[in-house]
């Protein structure tokens, strides 16, 4: 049986620009990403959103302003967990994005993501959020660097 941990992920906008943030330490490390994390007992999914991203580049967003784009299912060769993403995002934000000890956040114009040094899975699933499109995707990975089948779906709401 499969045990599901959820998670956040969080993009900001800007006119043609999108904040990632370099992953410092931990999963993901070396990696460019949204701000996200474990949600917390009891914690709403869309607070742990709000939570995560101030933790990881000091930036506010109201929970109101966050936009539940997409859905996204890991799941690994030999592990019984799966990791369940939510994919947030707005362009309505307060404070300058700093960096902190767990991420180094940096903008991105929509035709410079960085996908050689972010998830595998990235690059299949950022041309939907970039799009503006609502999306489910669930990927299976053997280790981190290899992709052995995967699934994605543009959805017509969350
Ligand atoms: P702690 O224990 O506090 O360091 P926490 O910040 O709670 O961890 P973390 O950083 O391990 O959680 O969460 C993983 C983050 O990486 C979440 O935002 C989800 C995201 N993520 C995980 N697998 C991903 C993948 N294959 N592609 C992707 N994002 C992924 O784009
Ligand atoms: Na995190
Ligand atoms: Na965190």
């Amino acid at each position: 049986m499969l045990l599901k941990k959820i998670y956040t992920l969080v993009f900001i906008r800007k006119e043609s620009q999108i904040l990632l943030g370099m992953k410092k330490r931990g999963f993901g490390m070396n990696k460019w990403n949204g701000f996200g994390g474990k949600v917390e007992p009891n914690e709403q999914i869309i607070d742990a959103a709000a939570r995560e991203l101030k933790e990881e580049c000091c930036l506010d967003v109201k929970t109101s302003n966050l936009k539940n784009i997409g859905h996204l299912e890991f799941t690994f060769e030999g592990d019984s967990t799966m990791m369940d993403v939510r994919v947030f995002a707005t362009d309505i934000f307060e404070g300058t994005p700093s960096e902190t000890e767990e991420m180094a956040p940096k903008w991105f114009k929509h035709d410079q993501i960085p996908y050689d040094d972010m998830w595998l899975d990235d690059r299949l699933w950022f041309p939907y959020m970039l799009k503006g499109k609502l999306f489910y995707g669930r990927f299976h990975y053997q280790g981190f660097d290899k992709i052995l089948n995967y699934h994605i779906e543009e959805l017509e709401s969350m």
